[in-house]
C-alpha cells in the first residue's frame, strides 16, 4: 500500500507536514497528495442481488449466486444516484430488501403489508434514490441521503424479518457526498444479538489493514440488546463523517458509543496513527456482553507484514474480510 492514507490524514489537518505527522511514515518520498474525494452522484445504476440459504442454516444476501455474505454486501452511493436491484429470492420462503436512509417509493418499502416482499423463486426490482442538501421553497434545509445506512429483510419468520435478521440478511449502505474523503478499505461490523457479523462468540471477526491506511468502519445494530461500540486506540467524531471538519469544529471525539437495534454508523481512522501496530480490540463495552464474546480484533499491521506482540489464537480465517 502506498502512503496516500497518511499524506492524505496530513492535508485534511489543514496543515503542512508537521513533526507530529511523522511518527506514521518516514519524511522520505512522502510528498504531500490531495485526499481522494467522492464525485459528486447523478448517475443511475443497476446491480442483480440474491437472497440465499448458506449451508450452515444461516441467510445471506449477494451480488452473485452461490456468493452470499454475512453480512451482506457493501452498497456505496453518491448523492444523487439511483440504484435498480433486481433482486431475487433463491429460498423457500419469502423474502425482501427493505432499506433505511435512503429515497424510495412504497413499492420498493420491502413489506408484506404493501407486497412488495418477493416469493420463492420470485424477483423483483427495487429502486432507491438518493439526493443532495438543499433549502426546500419554505426556507426549510432538506438533509441530503449522504450517511452510513443499511438494508435488511422484512419478511422471514415475522414481518419485520425478525427471523431474516436473525439468520443474517443484513448489510451495509454508504451514501457518500460529493468531496467526502474516500478510504483505503472499508470494514462493516454488525452487533446482532450478542454475536458480531452472525459469527460464534469469541471469534472475531477480525479487519487487517496496514499502519498509515485511512480504513472506514460502517457500524451496525441489529437484535433485541443495546450496546457499546469501543474501539481499543483509535478514536472519531460524533458526526455523519467521523471525521472533523477543521480545528474550530465542536464535534465530540469519541471511542465509544451506545447503539442500538437498527441504529448505524461510521467513521474512518488512520490505522495506527500516534500509536503504531498492534492487535486492537475493538469489542461491546456492557461488560458482560464482551465477556460472552462480543469482541473482535483489528490488526494493525507493520509495513513488513508484522504485528508485535500478537499471537493469533486460532489460524486465519480468510472470511475474516
Ligand atoms: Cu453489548
Amino acid at each position: 500500500m502506498d502512503r496516500r492514507g497518511f499524506n492524505r490524514r496530513v492535508l485534511l489537518g489543514g496543515a503542512a507536514l508537521t513533526t507530529t505527522s511523522l511518527s506514521l511514515a518516514p519524511p522520505a518520498n512522502s510528498a504531500v497528495q490531495a485526499a481522494r474525494t467522492a464525485p459528486a452522484g447523478g448517475e443511475v445504476r443497476h446491480i442483480r442481488m440474491y437472497a440465499e440459504k448458506l449451508a450452515d442454516g444461516q441467510m445471506g444476501y449477494g451480488l452473485e449466486k452461490g456468493k452470499a455474505t454475512i453480512p451482506g454486501p457493501l452498497i456505496e452511493l453518491n448523492e444523487g444516484d439511483t440504484l435498480h436491484i433486481e433482486f431475487e429470492n433463491t429460498m423457500d420462503v419469502p423474502v425482501s430488501l427493505h432499506v433505511h436512509g435512503l429515497d424510495y417509493e412504497i413499492t420498493s418499502d420491502g413489506t408484506k403489508l404493501n407486497k412488495s416482499d418477493v416469493e420463492p423463486g420470485g424477483t423483483r426490482t427495487y429502486t432507491w434514490r438518493t439526493h443532495t442538501p438543499g433549502r426546500r421553497k419554505d426556507g426549510t434545509w432538506r438533509a441530503g441521503s449522504a450517511g452510513y445506512w443499511h438494508y435488511h429483510d422484512h419478511v422471514v419468520g415475522t414481518e419485520h424479518g425478525t427471523g431474516g435478521i436473525r439468520k443474517g440478511l443484513y448489510g451495509p449502505v454508504i451514501v457518500r457526498r460529493a468531496g467526502d474523503v474516500l478510504p483505503d478499505r472499508t470494514y462493516t461490523i454488525v452487533f446482532n444479538d450478542m454475536l458480531i457479523n452472525n459469527r460464534p462468540a469469541h471469534s472475531g471477526p477480525n479487519f487487517e489493514a496496514t499502519v498509515g491506511e485511512r480504513v472506514e468502519f460502517a457500524m451496525i445494530t441489529h437484535g433485541e440488546y443495546y450496546h457499546t461500540f469501543h474501539m481499543h486506540g483509535h478514536r472519531w467524531a460524533d458526526n455523519r463523517t467521523g471525521m472533523l471538519t477543521g480545528p474550530d469544529d465542536p464535534t465530540q471525539v469519541i471511542d465509544n458509543k451506545i447503539v442500538g437495534p437498527a441504529d448505524s454508523f461510521g467513521f474512518q481512522v488512520i490505522a495506527g496513527e500516534g500509536v503504531g501496530a498492534g492487535a486492537w480490540m475493538y469489542h461491546c463495552h456492557v461488560q458482560s456482553h464482551s465477556d460472552m464474546g462480543m469482541v473482535g480484533l483489528f490488526l494493525v499491521k507493520k509495513k513488513d507484514g508484522t504485528i508485535p506482540g500478537y499471537e493469533p489464537h486460532e489460524p486465519h480465517d480468510p472470511h475474516d474480510h
